[in-house]
C-alpha cells in the first residue's frame, strides 16, 4: 500500500504556424519574388518536479492543458511568433505513466528535474522557400505539424515528514484531524483506522507532512492485532510523534510497548529521533495528570525524548499548536 495522489491529465502542445505565400510587391521592381515567411512552432508541454508541493491537487481544478499555437508566417519573410510553452509543476516524487495507467513514463525524483511531456508542432515554411530555377513564384507552403496530443496519469507516492506512533485509541487520528484537513475516521475502540492516511499541516506560511498508521499492540511484530506491516509507511520519516493516551492506567507500560515493537520492526526506526506527547489531558484533574508525569519522567530518567514530553489535548488544542512549531523546526532543520 502507498501513499498515493493521482490525477489524469490531458495535453495538447502547440500546433505549428502555416507557412505564407506572399509575393514582393515594391514601386519599382517588378516580379518581387516570393517572400511569405515560416509559421511559428507550436508551444511545449513540459513538467517540473518543484519544492515546496505536497499534493497533486491542482490537478484536480485543471486537467487539461494546451500549449500555444505557433502563428502563422506573413509577408515580408516574416515568420510568425512561436507558440506559448506551458510547464506542469509538480512535487518531488511524482511519476508520470501513459494513458494505460501502467507503462511509466518518468519518475520525478530530484528537484528541478524537467522532460518534455508533449512537443509543439513545427511551424510549415513560406513560399520563399520553394523558390526555384525553375519555380520562381511558387504559390504553395506548408501547413504547420499538429502538436502531440496525450493523456497521462500523475501518481505521487508522498514521504511523510513526520510519522504517528501508538496504541489503538491513544488519539492520533483526532491529532491529525485536528492539525490537518485531513478526516480520518475516529471512535472510542481500538482499531478504528485500518489504512495509514496522510494530513498536510500548514504553519506559518510552511507545510509537512503527518502519517497516521493503525495502533500497535504488544505482538505486532508477530503480526498480532494489524501487526506492523504498517510500520513502513513511517520509515522514512524525519521524526517520530509518540502519542500516549494519559488517561490510561499504565502509561509506562504503553510507551514500553510500542518502543518493544519499534524495536523488534527495525533498528532505522529504533534510532530515529521521537517526540513524545501526553494525549487527552483535558480529560484528566490537573494534579492527576502531573503525578503521572512525575512517575513517567522518573521511570526513564536517560531518555531526553521523555524529558522533553509534550502535553495536548486535541479536544482544547491545548499544547498543540506548541507542538506544531516543535516539529517543524525538526523537520525543516
Ligand atoms: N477527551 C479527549 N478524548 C480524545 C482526545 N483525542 C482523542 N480522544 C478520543 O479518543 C478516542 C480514540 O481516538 P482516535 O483518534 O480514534 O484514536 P487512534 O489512536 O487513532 O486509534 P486507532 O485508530 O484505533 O489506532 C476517540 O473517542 C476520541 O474522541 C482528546 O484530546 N481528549
Ligand atoms: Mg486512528
Amino acid at each position: 500500500m502507498k501513499f498515493l495522489d493521482e490525477a489524469k491529465v490531458y495535453l495538447k502542445a502547440g500546433n505549428g504556424g502555416a507557412g505564407a505565400i506572399s509575393f514582393r510587391r515594391e514601386k519599382f521592381i517588378e516580379f518581387g519574388g516570393p517572400d511569405g515567411g515560416d509559421g511559428g512552432d507550436g508551444g511545449n508541454i513540459y513538467i517540473e518536479a518543484v519544492p515546496g508541493l505536497n499534493t497533486l491537487i491542482d490537478f484536480r481544478y485543471q486537467q487539461h492543458f494546451k500549449a500555444g499555437v505557433g502563428n502563422h508566417g506573413a509577408g515580408s519573410q516574416r515568420t510568425g511568433a512561436r507558440g506559448h510553452d506551458i510547464i506542469l509543476k509538480v512535487p518531488v516524487g511524482t511519476q508520470v505513466f501513459y494513458d494505460d495507467k501502467q507503462t511509466l513514463f518518468v519518475d520525478l525524483i530530484e528537484v528541478g528535474q524537467r522532460v518534455t511531456l508533449a512537443k509543439g508542432g513545427m511551424g510549415g515554411r513560406g513560399n520563399i522557400r520553394f523558390k526555384s530555377s525553375v519555380n520562381q513564384a511558387p504559390t504553395r507552403a506548408d501547413t504547420g505539424i499538429p502538436g502531440e496530443e496525450l493523456w497521462i496519469w500523475l501518481k505521487l507516492k508522498l514521504i511523510a515528514d513526520v510519522g504517528l506512533l501508538g496504541l489503538p485509541n491513544a488519539g492520533k487520528s483526532t491529532f491529525l484531524s485536528v492539525v490537518s484537513r485531513a478526516k480520518p475516521k475516529i471512535a472510542n475502540y481500538p482499531f478504528t483506522t485500518l489504512h495509514p492516511q496522510l494530513g498536510v499541516v500548514s504553519i506559518h506560511e510552511q507545510e509537512f507532512v503527518i502519517a497516521d498508521i493503525p495502533g500497535l499492540i504488544e505482538g505486532a511484530h508477530l503480526g498480532t492485532g494489524l501487526g506492523h506491516r504498517f510500520l513502513g509507511h513511517i520509515e522514512r520519516c524525519r521524526v517520530l510523534l509518540h502519542l500516549i493516551d494519559i488517561t490510561q492506567d499504565d502509561p509506562i507500560l504503553a510507551y514500553q510497548t510500542i518502543r518493544h515493537e519499534v524495536s523488534q520492526y527495525a533498528q532505522a526506526l529504533a534510532v530515529k529521533p521521537e517526540i513524545i506527547a501526553f494525549t487527552k489531558i483535558d480529560a484528566l484533574e490537573a494534579d492527576e495528570a502531573a503525578k503521572k508525569l512525575k512517575k513517567f519522567k522518573s521511570k526513564f530518567k536517560n531518555n531526553p525524548a521523555v524529558q522533553d514530553i509534550r502535553l495536548i489535548s486535541s479536544h482544547t488544542r491545548h499544547g498543540v499548536s506548541d507542538l506544531l512549531d516543535h516539529l517543524l523546526t525538526i523537520v525543516k532543520a
